[in-house]
């Protein structure tokens, strides 16, 4: 049986990694002291619970509980300013599962925490690594905001890696999330069973014009890069009104001007673009109008264009089986309060549905905020998740 106050301890532990902030918040970016911290205490708690650790090349840290285990995780590693459920939800509710499976000789639960899950690198890149949605070496020479490479970041992990972890000794994976968004909370239900996860582009965009003295230069001589940008933004809005649906979504959230100063013309704009949907068509036309709306900015304005290498993700469908199981145990846990429900955000169940059927299941987040300070849930709704994947567990083992 599963301890949800043991669950709860060790949840509020984690925590303690990078806690920051008011509230609930955590600072724990992949690879840093605080997450790094984590995984080390996460592989003790795992080999208490007499699982196997093995941590892969990339820092994604498994407990193993042998052959046809089924894997139930998610990853520990946080936005820049996070909260304390994301990923971490998932993660602990897999050791609290693997352990009480040790404990019962209940069915074989496996459980792990993959790295940079939160994308300081790109979309979900440990899980994308360890499936082989992108090769080790193509994602070490990714950079970070502040240049840094992958390649040169993992090593604050060397000590920790085993080796490869072989997928093949796991009949299934399940990953326990927050919701992340605002619909359990307002209508009141418990829990969410995910039909389908949204596919995901994104990529860097570079304006490069001339830097400029702000006082003396006439705005008709100007290479203004963050006008640029202003006047790119504005198109694509206009552009993508007859392409995309209510559930499209698109976001500018990392800008970088240079050389960000008061009195000086930015002679460069770098930022992110990216965009989500459900359909694989819908997110090729945008790149299409982004692609066209920033060469057509550029030239009018006598910018030159450069982009990065485009990051992605496809949509998926969760497993049928897995899925019918967590829905048996939300009725059994919330009889009529929960509900199926597409994912809006990116999980590492995108990645391991090339490796084995995958499923998800939902909390609801309070005030439908995340990747904040102020994401939170109330215990007795994690607590209900943590039955229901107990109860879909048990089932799947029938
Ligand atoms: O951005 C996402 O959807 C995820 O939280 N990494
Ligand atoms: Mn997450
Ligand atoms: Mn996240």
């Amino acid at each position: 049986m599963t301890d949800p106050d043991r669950f709860l301890a060790d949840f509020h532990k984690l925590r303690s990694f990078g806690a920051a902030g008011v509230g609930k918040g955590v600072v724990r970016p992949a690879y840093g002291d605080a997450d790094v911290g984590a995984r080390q205490w996460l592989a003790s708690r795992m080999t208490e619970a007499g699982l196997r650790v093995e941590v892969d090349p990339m820092g994604n840290v498994f407990g193993l509980a042998g052959a046809g285990s089924l894997l139930v995780g998610s990853h520990s590693d946080s936005q820049p300013e996070g909260g304390w459920l994301d990923g971490a939800l998932g993660v602990i509710a897999g050791l609290e599962l693997a352990r009480a499976a040790k404990e019962t000789g209940g069915p074989p639960v496996s459980c792990v925490s993959f790295q940079d899950e939160e994308g300081r690198w790109g979309v979900t890149t440990g899980s994308a690594v360890w499936a082989g949605n992108i090769e080790q070496d193509k994602a070490d020479a990714l950079t970070d905001h502040a240049g840094i490479a992958l390649g040169d970041a993992r090593q604050a992990m060397d000590t920790m890696v085993t080796g490869p972890v072989d997928p093949a000794q796991f009949g299934g994976f399940i990953e326990m999330h927050i919701e992340q968004g605002p619909h359990l909370d307002t209508t009141g239900e418990r829990i969410g069973v995910v039909t389908d996860i949204v596919g995901i582009r994104d990529m860097k965009v570079t304006f490069e014009g001339q830097q400029n003295h702000a006082g003396t230069t006439p705005m008709h001589l100007r290479r203004d890069a963050f006008q640029a940008l202003a006047a790119f933004n504005a198109s694509i809005e206009e552009r993508f009104r007859n392409v995309v649906t209510p559930r499209t979504v698109w976001t500018i959230g990392h800008v970088s001007l240079h050389p960000n100063a008061s009195s000086i013309v930015p002679g460069r704009a770098v930022f992110s673009m990216q965009w989500r949907d459900a359909d694989g068509d819908r997110l090729k036309r945008m790149e299409e109008i982004i692609r066209d709306t920033a060469a057509e900015v550029a030239d009018a304005r006598g910018m030159t264009l450069s982009f990065g290498p485009m990051l992605g993700l496809e949509p998926v469908e969760m497993d049928a089986r897995l899925r019918g199981a967590l829905e048996t145990g939300a009725e059994e846990v919330a009889p009529a309060r929960w509900r199926r429900m597409p994912s809006g955000a990116l999980h590492d169940a995108t990645n391991v549905s090339r490796l084995m059927p995958v499923a998800m299941l939902f909390v609801p987040s309070i005030d439908g905020i995340s990747h904040a300070f102020a994401e939170d849930t109330r215990e007795e709704d994690l607590v209900a998740g943590l039955k229901v994947l107990d109860a879909a567990v048990q089932r799947l083992r029938r």
